[in-house]
């Protein structure tokens, strides 16, 4: 297997300099993340590795560590099938989101993504707003979205779904499929060519590792089966995990995420509600609310529905959250600094005096 297949880039070249005059130091993708030990793909191979004690000292934040489809600086050790885990290259994208429940805490879900689809079945979960949500994340990322609508053979008319969509989705390509039937799929492939890296995300039973096994052209991955009263299929997948395909091309399959916290995502707030910043510019106060002020252009277009009501609270709804998770961050990020410093007091006291 060679680099370019694994999605190596000038970009990487570039950032690996300061270490290839190390002996024995090579590059290498995290393909598996398990507890403290990485999978990790290299020309020589694929290796368990873990990160140097070095490293995990001077990690603060959950963005220190390596995730899924990083290029990571390794030193192999000889005769076996391991590795110690130096460095992290810079990303050149970067899908997160907030860990599950209370805690204020950056989860990566891929690294170094070129497309990511974003999957949602054409069933009785279909919802329009949760794929505006996995837009702001996806244009944060970096990565391109793709919008893959998944389990046609369910439904009587996709295409109309497919406006809905096209609607809140400007600029972005929407691709109807049926994993069941084989519809849709070769529109895909021109995504997946060789070193490009996609990865796939979507609610839990979408159909995303059914489509990663119908990519590969064989069943590499655990499908949830259905459950005799809907088709949402268990959850079978329960780590990120990177796949090379026979032909060239990398896939990232994610586990179902049931409910998608935003993560800092102010660009891809705007990117992706840019038809209503366009409409606020208009507004005759700078820092309209569009509440009350008078002159606003967004009310304006509420009013004569050339702004659907629905988009907009959507809107208002995910900046409120994104408010939120920049103060409660903010305070995270104090207490880390504090750690830190607290760190470095200690490891200067138990030094032994000269
Ligand atoms: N009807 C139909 N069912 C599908 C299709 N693709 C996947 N499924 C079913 O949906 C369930 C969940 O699929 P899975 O690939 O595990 O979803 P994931 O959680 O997104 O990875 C399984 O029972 C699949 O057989 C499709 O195109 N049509
Ligand atoms: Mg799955
Ligand atoms: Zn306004």
């Amino acid at each position: 297997m060679n680099k370019i297949d694994l999605g190596w880039h000038s970009f990487f070249e570039k950032a690996f300099q300061p270490y290839q005059n190390e002996d024995g130091w090579v590059a290498g993708r995290v393909s598996l993340e398990h507890k403290h030990m990485y999978r990790v793909q290299t020309e020589s191979g694929e290796m368990l590795a873990e990160i140097s004690g070095k490293m995990r000292h001077n990690a603060l934040r959950r963005e220190d560590y390596p995730a899924v489809g990083d290029w990571v600086v390794l030193s192999l050790r000889e005769g076996e099938q391991r590795a110690v885990i130096h460095a992290v290259l810079p990303r050149r994208s970067k899908f997160s989101r907030k860990v599950a429940g209370q805690v204020t805490e950056e989860q990566i879900v891929a690294t170094n993504v070129d497309t990511v689809f974003l999957v949602s079945a054409l069933n009785q979960d279909f919802n329009v707003r949760r794929i505006e949500r996995y837009l702001v994340l996806a244009w944060e990322s970096g990565a391109n979205p793709v919008i893959v609508l998944s389990k046609a053979d369910l439904c009587e008319n996709p295409d109309e779904l497919a406006e809905e969509v096209a609607a809140v989705a400007i600029g972005v390509p929407i691709h109807i499929i049926s994993s069941a039937e084989h519809r849709g799929l070769d529109a895909l492939a021109r995504y997946i060519t060789q070193g490009q890296t996609v990865a796939l995300l979507g609610s839990s039973g979408v159909g995303k590792s059914t489509l990663v096994n119908h990519i590969y052209g064989r069943d590499i991955l655990n499908i949830g089966d259905i459950r005799a009263d809907d088709d949402k299929g268990k959850h079978t997948t329960t780590h990120r995990e990177l796949i090379l395909l026979p032909d060239g091309g990398i896939l990232i399959d994610t586990p179902g995420m049931r409910e998608l916290q935003l993560w800092s995502a102010s660009e891809g707030l705007s990117t992706s509600f840019q038809d209503i910043e366009e409409v606020a510019e208009q507004c005759f106060f700078q820092d309209c609310k569009h509440e009350n002020e008078p002159k606003c252009a967004v009310k304006a277009a509420l009013d004569t529905g050339t702004l659907a009501a629905e988009r907009f609270q959507s809107y208002v709804k995910l900046q409120k959250e994104l408010a939120y998770l920049a103060r409660k961050e903010d305070k995270g990020l104090q207490a880390a600094e504090k750690a830190k410093w607290k760190k470095i007091h200690q490891s200067l006291k138990s030094q032994p005096h000269r």
